[in-house]
């Protein structure tokens, strides 16, 4: 597409939408009658979340589930969920069967992740690609640790499939997670009455050339904060059971010494020209 037109285009929706965004902000401080003493607050909270480097976890707590529940609405295969505030682009290169780069002394249970991509129309896809990330057992996500714990891109992958869109990626179980208690976005949460749990999850984002691109997570059945994510991110078809492994020649074949998990999940991709209008 013409590039200038492109521009025109995108300057009209700029000024749509942000002259509606003030107009509904300016409504609403007449309906609670704001005080000058609250609107300097709140400009005073969001350049301390600022400057603690939490401007992007704040919107996509609060915000990120309605912007994709916006985008998804009408699409066809495996249900999107959001990206969040911890992706890392131009992670490791790998190809399936893999193990995701970790420490020497990974925490946590083994699990296998894996399973297969296809297209809604059921034929496997040749050439896909799943960049996935995850906290550790411990919580904590890598270039995000604030122990400094965990290496560069540790548990974070660009993973390639087979040709017929099978993937067997080695990882460990990720645990419940909390978003930082002590900062402001915990601070409002607390404030709100809110706890800041996330249900444990494993970020995947799916690419191939023909079809649409997915973000999406997974959540464990079980989990004590399914119902009550505080990003309010989780979809009943992304909750998938945890299924310990203890055959022996499986464990072998692992290259594991004790029983491992795993979870498996078979991801549908619309092809691009299947986009809803
Ligand atoms: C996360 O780990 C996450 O995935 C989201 C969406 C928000 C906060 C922390
Ligand atoms: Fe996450």
């Amino acid at each position: 597409m013409n590039t200038a037109n492109a521009r025109v285009r995108q300057e009209e929706r700029l000024r749509e939408v942000f002259e509606n965004l003030l107009a509904t902000v300016k409504d609403f401080v007449q309906h609670h009658e704001v005080t000058h003493d609250e609107y300097r607050r709140a400009v005073e909270f969001l350049c301390e979340t600022a400057r603690q480097g939490e401007l992007t976890l704040l919107c996509d707590v609060f915000l990120e589930a309605t912007v994709d529940a916006v985008e998804s609405s009408g699409r066809m295969g495996t249900a999107s969920s959001v990206e969040g505030p911890y992706y890392v682009p131009e992670a490791p290169v790998l190809r399936s069967p893999c193990v995701l780069p970790h420490r020497a002394n990974e925490p946590g249970e083994p699990m296998l992740f894996h399973g297969t991509v296809r297209a809604t129309d059921g034929t496997p896809l040749d050439g896909v690609m799943l960049d996935v990330w995850q906290a550790d057992a411990n919580g904590a996500y890598s270039h995000f640790d604030v122990a400094k714990e965990a290496a560069p891109y540790n548990l974070r992958a660009r993973v390639f499939c087979d040709e017929r869109g099978r993937f067997e990626i080695r990882t460990w179980v990720s645990a419940p997670y909390h978003i930082p208690k002590d900062g402001p976005t915990g601070g409002l949460l607390t404030a709100l009455g809110r706890h800041p749990y996330r249900p444990a999850h494993i970020h995947v984002k799916l690419s191939h050339p023909q079809c649409l691109p997915l973000t999406t997570q997974l959540f464990y059945e079980g989990d004590p904060y399914l119902d009550s994510d505080v990003v309010g991110a989780v979809k009943a078809p992304l909750i998938v059971r945890l299924v310990k492994q203890e055959d022996p020649a499986e464990i072998r074949r692992q290259g594991l010494g004790s029983p491992f998990y795993a979870l498996k999940y078979d991801f549908v991709l619309p092809h691009r020209t299947a986009k809803a209008a």
